[in-house]
């Protein structure tokens, strides 16, 4: 199987997590948007979703799925998303698609986050994928400072304004073996809005595309 081939092996694994009546959390990504589009069949039995972009949003609601306000949802069951790298510990690097901040909130919310990957994102060690950080568009170079001092090169994602109208800096040349512990360091500069290290909220459930078909760990 090809790249795409895996990712849609993912996606319809996750759609059996999906129970009627539902509010889904959906995130966002190409591999998400194959689990969109293959929630056509059941559409009808889903109350709704709570999404992490406006790309998400407009896919959804194209569909006919109602896509709630965060505020108006005080729980739901499962959160479904794609990540760029995630470890055998859970740990994800996410944001490549720009979406991190509202990924990381609406992830927070709900009770079960669901990861879906092809096996490619599948790593030992965060890091190659270079990390994503959003923030205010003031603070860009003053947290690109902060980030060379520990180590990474941080480069400024041109063109790139985030749904929430910030900038993102993709920092290479990371090896991150602590996760959580870096997630806090960079959350704690200034100018910081969200670091794409999903340590302290990881996945729960890993769903692997692979050419042997889709490998579940829970
Ligand atoms: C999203 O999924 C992002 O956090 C991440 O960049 C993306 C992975 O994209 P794809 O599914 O297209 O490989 O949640």
């Amino acid at each position: 199987m090809d790249q795409n081939q895996k990712k849609i092996c993912a996606a319809e694994e996750a759609v059996k997590y999906v129970k009627e009546n539902a509010v889904l959390g959906v995130g966002t990504g190409s591999t998400v948007n194959y689990f969109i589009d293959r929630l056509e069949p059941i559409k009808d039995k889903i109350k709704g979703a709570v999404s992490s972009s406006v790309a998400s949003t407009k896919r959804l609601e194209a569909m006919g799925i109602k896509v709630f306000d965060l505020n108006d949802v005080d729980s739901f069951d499962i959160y479904v998303d794609g990540a760029d790298e995630i470890n055998p510990e859970m740990d994800m690097i996410k944001g490549g698609g720009a979406a991190l901040t509202r990924e990381k909130i609406v992830a927070a919310v709900a009770r079960k986050f669901i990861c879906i990957v092809d096996d490619t994102k599948v790593v030992d060690v965060l890091g190659k994928f270079p990390l994503p950080v959003e923030v205010i568009p003031m603070a860009r170079e003053y947290v690109a400072r902060e980030l060379t001092a520990l180590g990474g090169r941080p480069v400024y994602r041109e063109g790139c304004v985030t749904d929430n109208g910030n900038h993102i800096l993709d920092v290479h040349d990371l090896k991150i073996t602590e996760p959580k512990k870096l997630e806090q360091t960079i959350n704690a500069i200034a100018g910081v809005v969200t670091v794409g290290i999903f340590g302290r909220r990881g996945a729960d459930v890993l769903i692997v595309g692979t050419d042997n078909g889709a490998k579940v760990t829970e």
